[in-house]
């Protein structure tokens, strides 16, 4: 079990934002690709809808209700030592909605969560048709709620535009990401479906406010970590990465079970169930049986 004070994971999240390295933050959608990812060395997790939504077989348009992601969320941070920073759409509803879900989040020891400026019920960035943009105004009224209703002083509120993903211009992505910061917004993500840098490098080249900017580089995969760096980006999301691997070695091995009758032959393409054991931390429950478990021990015959 890990032992971590309610704070202490939002101070990592602010402190991985801050200008100097570029911070990793590795999509999750549940306990498992979270201590997976840990493991490998990201130094942050983001809480993805689509993967948690995916996960649980459902579309990412808020069919996942705010409550159930805050359980998934609330798992998963068990599971790490990082820092979480939640995907929490447009907050799931109007300002309302939104504040509650942040004020639970927070005193559920989430170190942060980012809102997107998206109408209820948000469509995924990635998919084509309408994507439904809300006003500046209603969004910022959005933030403002949310930031007086975090329960942890350190918790990080991340606002989210979505102005070049629904065609806008980079200015109007700048406008939105300022007036975001000025109603109190920690740090920005700025997201972009195209399938080049090239908007991202005109926002950084412009962007003047003293707040974070964090990029989400699903359609522009080649671009190298330094040219975020030199852009003075403050972190990368690797959005989907593990549910998309995890989905594609799923539908490979499950294929060929079922073509074969048979499991036999699949070394190389399934993890040994020990290691699963031990990616869980089994040895930390064995061990804290030989400590606490001693009168059940007494009266097992095994
Ligand atoms: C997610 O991972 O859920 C995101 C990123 O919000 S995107 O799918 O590109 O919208
Ligand atoms: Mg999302």
């Amino acid at each position: 079990m890990l032992k971590q004070t309610n704070s202490s994971k939002s101070v990592q999240l602010r402190a991985l934002l801050q200008p100097g390295r570029l911070g990793f933050l590795m999509g999750a959608h549940d306990g498992l690709s979270t201590r997976i990812a840990e493991r490998a060395g990201f130094d942050g997790i983001w809480g993805s809808s689509l993967c948690i939504s995916a996960a649980l077989g459902m579309r990412d348009r808020n069919e996942v209700s705010w409550t159930l992601l805050l359980d998934v969320a609330e798992l998963m941070n068990e599971s790490t030592r990082l820092p979480i920073l939640l995907d929490a759409d447009e907050g799931h509803g109007d300002f309302n909605n939104a504040r509650r879900l942040v004020a639970r989040a927070s005193q559920r020891g989430i170190a942060g969560v980012s809102i997107e400026d998206k109408r209820f019920p948000k469509r995924n960035s990635l998919l084509d048709g309408p994507q439904g943009l809300a006003s500046a105004d209603e969004f910022c009224g959005k933030i403002r709620a949310c930031r007086e209703a975090c329960l942890d002083p350190h918790f990080v509120l991340v606002a989210r535009t979505e102005a070049l993903v629904v065609g806008d211009t980079v200015d109007e992505a700048l406008r939105r990401a300022e007036r975001y910061v000025d109603a109190g917004a920690d740090a920005i993500i700025v997201h972009s479906r195209s399938p080049v840098v090239d908007q991202i490098v005109s926002f950084m080249r412009s962007w003047q406010a003293a707040a974070p900017v964090i990029v989400i580089p699903t359609t522009y995969p080649d671009t190298p970590a330094e040219v975020f760096e030199d852009l003075g980006v403050s972190a990368v999301i690797w959005a989907n990465h593990s549910l998309r691997a995890a989905a594609f070695a799923m539908q490979a091995v499950c294929a060929k079970i079922a073509l074969r009758e048979s499991a036999l032959g699949l070394d190389g393409e399934i993890l040994p169930v020990p290691e699963i054991f031990e990616l869980l931390d089994q040895p930390e429950l064995d061990e804290a049986e030989l400590r606490y478990a001693t009168g059940l021990r007494e009266h097992d015959p095994s």
